[in-house]
């Protein structure tokens, strides 16, 4: 049998779930290790030792130890609906998004988190930042009903898990934000089939465990995106 590509993942890591979401809708299978943050395995540490998920590591020895380089490497081998090329800009364009969200909108995310960890000018500081951010999101949204246009991008996915989370800070306050557009993107995609399957719970692996999953394409999400159903490896 072919060796697949082994994902070690963290299913409520934003990262890993934009690397899962890719991985899935592009159907490159690969066994999906679920680890531990507080003890990861030796294999993941040995493969990459800044010890972060996620991390793809390829057949052919290749590490992927960043969550975009997995998206891209899935999108890459297989891409369906286009996510590389959106109708409402370009490759570079969504790159730079990406690149805000990961810094100024993660920063300012985990300030509005784990405000205890901060001063009340930062924090205050931050969920302005927070709020432009997401204020300018609603806006690229009301235009197109996408990130980039009129389908669902590479730019969609690596957002989402971020937006999901700062929605999850509050939920009532969340609701009664004005971003109807942002709203309603961030609800269609947690309602996807998709995303459900990203989302499965499953039991850390540890080394000789069986069970391990692997992910393998399916249909049926937003925007005609395909989405995937896991099933189980036999051991
Ligand atoms: N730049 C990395 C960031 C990944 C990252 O920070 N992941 C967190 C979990 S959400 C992590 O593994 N942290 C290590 C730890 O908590 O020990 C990527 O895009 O993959």
């Amino acid at each position: 049998m072919t060796a697949l590509p082994v994902l070690y993942s963290f299913r409520r890591c934003p990262y890993a779930m934009r690397a899962r979401l890719a991985l899935l809708y592009s159907g490159l299978a690969c066994e999906l290790r679920e680890v531990q943050l507080r003890s990861k395995p030796q294999a993941l540490l040995d493969a990459s030792p800044k010890g972060t998920v996620p991390v793809l590591v390829l057949p052919d020895g290749q590490v992927l130890e960043q969550s975009l380089d997995i998206m891209l490497h899935a999108l890459h081998a297989s891409d369906p609906d286009g996510w590389l090329a959106p109708t409402g800009g370009t490759l570079q364009e969504m790159l730079a998004l990406i690149a805000r969200n990961d810094g100024f909108f993660k920063q300012a995310l985990d300030c509005c988190k784990y405000p205890e960890r901060h001063g009340a000018t930062a924090v205050r500081q931050a969920q302005s930042d927070a709020q432009t951010w997401l204020a300018q999101l609603n806006e690229r949204l009301a235009a197109s009903g996408n990130l980039f246009g009129r389908k669902p991008s590479l730019a969609d996915m690596a957002l989402l898990p971020f937006v999901r989370q700062y929605a999850r800070i509050d939920e009532r306050a969340w609701s009664a934000q004005p971003w109807p557009q942002l709203q309603a993107w961030l609800q269609r995609w947690l309602d996807s089939a998709l995303f459900a399957a990203i989302m499965l719970r499953h039991p850390a692996w540890a080394p000789g465990s069986t069970g391990i999953v692997r992910l393998a394409a399916a249909q049926d999400a937003p925007g005609g995106a395909h989405s995937a159903a896991p099933t189980r490896r036999t051991p």
